[in-house]
């Protein structure tokens, strides 16, 4: 069978246990059994070029392959075009999205260059697979280096609406280098059919000059492969002794109704919008009083640009708003973490939880979703209350679906939450979970690895699985 290739960002540490989540997790088993290669950012920022190096260390079968960034890069490929421009056009955030063409040239840059070290370390059966915005020109600039493998490319993120893609200034390159692959993934049916609608719409502009990779007619998959976890690792996790003695430690005290929200602190995730509902909540409910408690657990990420500074002043602000009119002596309504927590600690919170509170304003996929359901207990379950704009809510329609700019109805929904029957809740987690286990990580990389490999004679052994 051909060997994997795997390039992303970041790459993590594929010796991780239990501890780690995201692309190890996803990807761990298909890396090593197949002696993989991951390829991706060290997370090291240098001052000057001569630095950049390129590492190789074996962990077990798999091989990572690591490169610096210089300061310049990280201002403009990562932090410029990857997260000022991409990340929130992306999630249909115009108004935040920042463009300039030294941020743009950076980006490209970049990718030259990762193609540059990648394309010495591949041989001409490996398939590859990029994973996400850091890297969508990567297929395009592999490709210039007369590289023919199968090239797949997954989207974590949304692929939003050509109205919305249409605003960056560069779109009409950015879109045609993803005609680079021979797959590309998405998260939902509604980001292929954007993709597709976009292809439409544009299509008379294309020329061989404007548009090499299109113009060229490359056969192209587009589907989409819903990403999901990894149900029973989660589940174990949520039923250790230490687990139940977080969930004792949780629930000491008075209150009947543990509202749980996890997510980075991204202005994606709707963090204000959701303690609004909340404090609408609390006005419209007062019986809820001191019965109640939202928890929100929101560790730092991408501290060092503005939009980022000012989500974390607003929640921090209404935090402490809403406890202040609220709160009393014995009560605290609103308990906010800016901390990442040990994931066996989360599956625990989730499980004592009676709502899980998923309301992103924009998600691609969401596995916080996933995981709130997959903790639960199936005898006495919670109520995941789910963003019709999180990619999950395709999947999971038996979660009381909301739409996360509506104060009220968040707030109604969280209301029928506290009041609801265990039969109701059990009716609605077993779908759930179902649907969870049925569209899970292994599905996942299993479908994205057939497509990918189809065409290259290898088999697509139950070892992908
Ligand atoms: P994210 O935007 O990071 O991922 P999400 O899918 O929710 O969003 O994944 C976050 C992961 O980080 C979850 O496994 C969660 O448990 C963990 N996490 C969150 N807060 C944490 C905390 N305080 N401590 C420890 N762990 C924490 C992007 C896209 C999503 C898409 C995923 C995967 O934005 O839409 O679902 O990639 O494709």
């Amino acid at each position: 069978m051909s060997r994997l290739v795997v390039a992303s960002n970041r790459v993590g540490d594929i010796t991780g246990g239990t501890q780690s989540g995201g692309l190890v997790t996803a990807l761990g088993d298909a890396l090593r059994d197949g002696n993989g290669l991951w390829f991706g950012w060290s997370g090291q920022i240098v001052d000057t070029d001569d630095k950049l190096g390129l590492t190789l260390e074996r962990q077990g079968a798999v091989t990572i392959a690591t490169q610096a960034l210089t300061e310049e890069d990280y201002a403009h490929y990562y932090l410029g075009y990857a997260n000022r421009a991409l990340w929130p056009v992306m999630h249909y955030r115009l108004d935040l999205a920042e463009f300039d063409s030294a941020a743009l040239e950076g980006y490209r840059e970049v990718n030259r260059r990762f193609a540059r070290a990648l394309a010495g370390l591949v041989s001409a059966d490996d398939v590859i697979w990029i994973h996400d915005y850091h890297m969508i020109p990567l297929a395009a600039e592999l490709r210039a280096l007369g590289l023919e493998n199968r090239m797949g490319f997954f989207l974590h993120i949304p692929f939003p609406s050509p109205e919305i893609i249409s605003a960056v200034p560069d779109h009409a390159w950015l879109v045609d280098t993803l005609f680079a692959y021979d797959v590309i993934g998405f998260q939902t049916e509604q980001h292929v059919a954007n993709f597709g609608r976009y292809a439409e719409e544009t299509a008379a502009l294309v020329t061989p000059e404007s548009h090499p990779f299109r113009a060229a007619r490359r056969k192209l998959k587009v589907r989409s492969y819903p990403i999901g976890i990894d149900v029973e690792a989660f589940k174990a996790m949520a039923d250790t002794p230490e687990a139940e003695d977080r969930i004792r430690r949780l629930k000491r005290g008075s209150i009947d109704t543990h509202i749980i929200g996890v997510d980075r602190l991204d202005y994606s995730k709707g963090l204000p919008d959701r303690f609004r509902a909340y404090r609408r909540l609390l006005h419209l409910h007062p019986e809820h009083a001191k019965n109640i408690v939202l928890m929100q657990i929101a560790p730092p990420t991408r501290e060092e640009l503005a939009a980022y500074a000012d989500i974390r002043m607003e929640l921090e602000q209404l935090s402490g708003a809403i406890n202040g009119e609220f709160g009393d002596f014995d009560w605290t309504p609103v308990r906010y973490v800016h901390r990442s927590l040990a994931r066996d600690t989360l599956a625990a919170l989730f499980k004592g939880s009676r709502i899980g509170l998923v309301t992103p304003l924009r998600d691609g996929m969401n596995l916080v979703a996933k995981e709130y359901v997959a903790a639960q207990d199936e005898a006495d379950p919670g109520v995941l209350i789910l963003s019709q704009f999180a990619g999950a809510a395709a999947d999971l329609a038996e979660a009381l679906i909301v739409n996360p700019y509506d104060a009220d109805e968040v707030a109604l929904a969280m209301h029928l939450a506290v009041g609801m029957r265990r039969e109701e809740r059990i009716e609605r987690h077993s779908a759930l979970l179902e649907r969870v286990r049925q569209r899970d990580v292994a599905r996942w990389r299993r479908d994205f690895l057939r497509d990918l490999r189809d065409g290259t004679g290898g088999a697509t052994a139950a070892a992908e699985g």
